[in-house]
């Protein structure tokens, strides 16, 4: 973005905010005004709450703070604040109706473009250097997307939701790599619109370590199931397997079994569970007991952005596994293109020089890492995008799902959630430490 001329980095962000707002509309038109009011789970907003909170930060950061200009509906701020009320309290406040909402959207978006229009990316302003504010906002939304998303698999009724099949799977040169470990660039200070718990770059050292070629399988995971791994607390650390009784856990979520066969419900299909595709909707604690069961143990954060950047050859940290090119359909699983991850092994081209697959795209993977700030951390421009939730509560997931927009899939970008959430499309790999053996 660096590169580009005023000119250019103008059309580059109009096209990423038409973009977003063309999903955001995709999710939001295949329902009807009942679906959009209702609370479809209590761990999720009704739809019509995502869709205005999308217009009110752009309206906060690109209407107000980049342009200056009059508030257009200053008098909803507190009911779409994500920190005034939770997501189970939402359904009862006074929001905007479906059509508000919409005109609500349009009228902040038309003034958008006409900041935009105007604006000055090297006025001197960090906000606006390189369009970070319109950047963060694109984000913003497709953040939000990807959450509407989750609230679509949630939903029940007849499926409104389509896309074609991803890839198929292919079988792997080797099922581990093991990665000789060194010192490597974690983070960015570089890409422009990092978000600011990705920064700054700082170096790193990793001890040697194997991990798996490719996040874990609905096939080997059910082996866990059927093997009783959810009957016994060897495999659960002391809060997982507190978790697992009170929730009663006995499979990933959207999983079901009639007379020993499997299937699960995806998007309002109800299928038979395909065994070469990731797992998808474990919580950490499920992946976390999986691995202790398989004889390893989730990667550290850092374990697996060194596995996703890291070159041997020349040494240096990449921007994606592939190489620096900004993620094709050749590379990954991304952007809901298609609504599932793909079969393992789908990905050839999305491949680490050291041979690691899939680790962009397809599911979020959780790692072993709790949220927290890296050496230099500077909040920007807001406290409430990370600063408020760093400490022991959340953990680490990497790489993004098949629902997670290129503009938001780094391989830097930190994604967080509370340990028993299951919603979300998270899956995860394992990693293990060396035996001596390998370490020659
Ligand atoms: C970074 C995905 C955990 O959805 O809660 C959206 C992103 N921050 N609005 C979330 C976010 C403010 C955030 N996650
Ligand atoms: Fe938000």
């Amino acid at each position: 973005l660096s590169d580009l001329s005023p000119e250019q980095l103008r059309a580059f962000v109009a096209g990423q905010l038409e973009r977003s707002r063309a999903r955001t509309v995709q999710l939001t038109d295949s329902v009807d005004t009942d679906d959009l009011i209702r609370q479809h789970s209590r761990l999720m907003s009704p739809l019509v709450w995502d869709y205005a909170h999308i217009g009110n930060q752009e309206e906060l950061w690109l209407v107000r703070d980049v342009g200056g200009r009059e508030p257009v509906r200053q008098d909803i701020d507190e009911l779409y604040d994500a920190f005034m009320h939770a997501r189970a309290d939402r359904p009862a406040l006074p929001l905007l109706n479906p059509t508000e909402t919409k005109s609500y959207v349009v009228e902040v978006r038309d003034k958008v473009m006409d900041v935009l229009d105007h604006v000055k990316f090297d006025g001197g302003r960090e906000l606006v250097n390189d369009g970070f504010a319109f950047g963060m906002i694109v984000q913003h939304e497709q953040q939000h997307d990807e959450t509407m998303l989750a609230t679509h698999q949630l939903r029940t009724g007849s499926p409104v939701l389509d896309a074609p099949a991803p890839p198929p799977g292919r079988r792997l040169p080797a099922a581990e790599v093991f990665v000789p470990g060194g010192v490597f660039e974690m983070g960015t200070s570089i890409e422009p619109w990092a978000l600011d718990n990705e920064r700054p770059a700082h170096p790193v050292h990793v001890a040697p370590y194997v991990i798996d070629t490719v996040p874990v399988s609905n096939g080997d995971y059910l082996e866990f199931v059927l093997g009783g791994g959810y009957e016994s607390e060897q495999w659960w650390s002391e809060a997982g397997w507190a978790h697992v009784q009170k929730a009663s856990l006995v499979a990933p979520r959207f999983w079901e079994v009639a007379d020993g066969n499997w299937t699960r419900t995806r998007f309002g299909h109800r299928e038979p569970l395909p065994l070469d595709e990731p797992v998808l909707h474990v919580c950490f604690y499920e992946a976390e007991a999986y691995a202790k069961w398989a004889g390893k143990r989730l990667p550290t954060e850092e374990e697996w952005e060194f596995a996703a950047r890291f070159d041997p050859a020349s040494g240096r940290t990449r921007r994606f596994p592939w190489g620096d090119e900004t993620p094709g359909p050749q590379h990954a699983n991304l952007g809901q293109r298609h609504l599932r991850p793909a079969p393992v092994g789908a990905y050839p081209g999305g491949a680490s020089p050291l041979g690691v697959e899939q680790l962009v795209g397809d599911c979020w993977e959780w790692t072993s890492s709790d949220l927290t700030p890296y050496p230099g951390f500077r909040a920007f421009p807001y406290d409430e995008y990370s600063l408020v939730f760093f400490g022991p509560d959340y953990k680490i997931l990497r790489g993004g799902s098949f629902g997670t927009d290129e503009v938001v899939a780094r391989t830097t970008f930190r994604n967080w959630d509370y340990p028993i959430r299951r919603q979300i499309f998270a899956g995860f790999r394992c990693a293990r430490d060396p035996k001596p053996s390998e370490l020659h």
